[in-house]
């Protein structure tokens, strides 16, 4: 929602980006602010093949440029709306600090976002390309990060934007008529999982079927976690002041 998912070259939509940095100011709490690829990490991983496993390690390394390039522009961009807000946000981009293993998270240490959110700074980091020990390089994606640090930060509340309504019983690709499932719990988690589908859009690192995966393994720890649609105005801003709103509270 704040890029143009499909467009090329990649676009930040500033409206809906300015509108976000607005409904951010309510939160009053320690931050870590999340970004997924969009256009802009997507398009360049696929480019230089990382959604095949075989690709030759040139054409990998090729793509370090391009990417952080481009996820480097959209984190400021993000870090400028913020800032233009009054809200106190920095990047931390995880190439220059994180490696990966076999595409797992190998070594990245916490103690700078630690004492950034400690020194009441808000973080932003993101999707990114990472240095592989086994792999010359691989995509480390914002799911993946977001699980990592609610873990080790023991966040109370993981919010994850989307821009559909939660997660949704169908593809609304193919089925408009596709609704959100309030509340994923033991009993309905299995058939949740086996309906949901991957993102039609460039996506190297498995859409809304992986986060999922990923977020039932946190969501046992009494964490709070909500996914909600994003595109649509003041859902984040409610969400954040602890009211309801149309979402997907997984509560295992
Ligand atoms: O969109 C992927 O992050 P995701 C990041 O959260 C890049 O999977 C650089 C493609």
């Amino acid at each position: 929602m704040i890029t143009y998912k499909d467009s090329a070259p990649p676009k930040i939509n500033e409206i809906n980006l300015s509108r976000i940095a607005k409904e951010l100011k309510v939160h009053r709490d320690q931050l870590i602010i999340v970004l997924g690829g969009g256009a802009h990490g997507h398009q360049a991983a696929h480019s230089h093949g990382f959604a095949d496993s075989n690709s030759p390690k040139d054409l990998l390394l090729k793509g370090i440029p391009p990417i952080r390039h481009n996820m480097s522009t959209l984190a400021s961009s993000v870090e400028t709306s913020l800032n233009k807000e009054g809200i106190p946000a920095i990047v931390i981009p995880p190439f220059s600090f994180v490696t990966l293993k076999n595409g797992l998270i190998h070594d990245f240490p916490t103690n700078i976002i630690r004492k950034s959110l400690d020194n009441g700074l808000v973080v932003i980091s993101h999707g990114d390309i990472c240095f592989d020990e086994e792999r010359t390089a691989s995509i480390l994606s914002g799911d993946t990060i977001t699980v990592y640090l609610a873990k080790e930060l023991n966040a109370r509340t993981v919010l994850i934007g989307t821009d559909v309504d939660g997660v949704l019983d169908d593809n609304p690709k193919f089925t408009p008529s596709a609704k959100y499932i309030p509340i994923i719990n033991q009993d309905n988690k299995e058939t949740v999982l086996s309906k949901t589908g991957p993102s039609t859009s460039t996506d190297v690192t498995g859409g809304m079927l992986k986060k999922v995966s990923e977020l039932l393994e946190i969501s046992k720890h009494n964490r709070e976690i909500i996914i909600f649609n994003l595109t649509v105005p003041d859902r984040l801003k409610v969400l954040l002041q602890n009211e309801s709103t149309i979402c997907t509270r997984i509560q295992l």
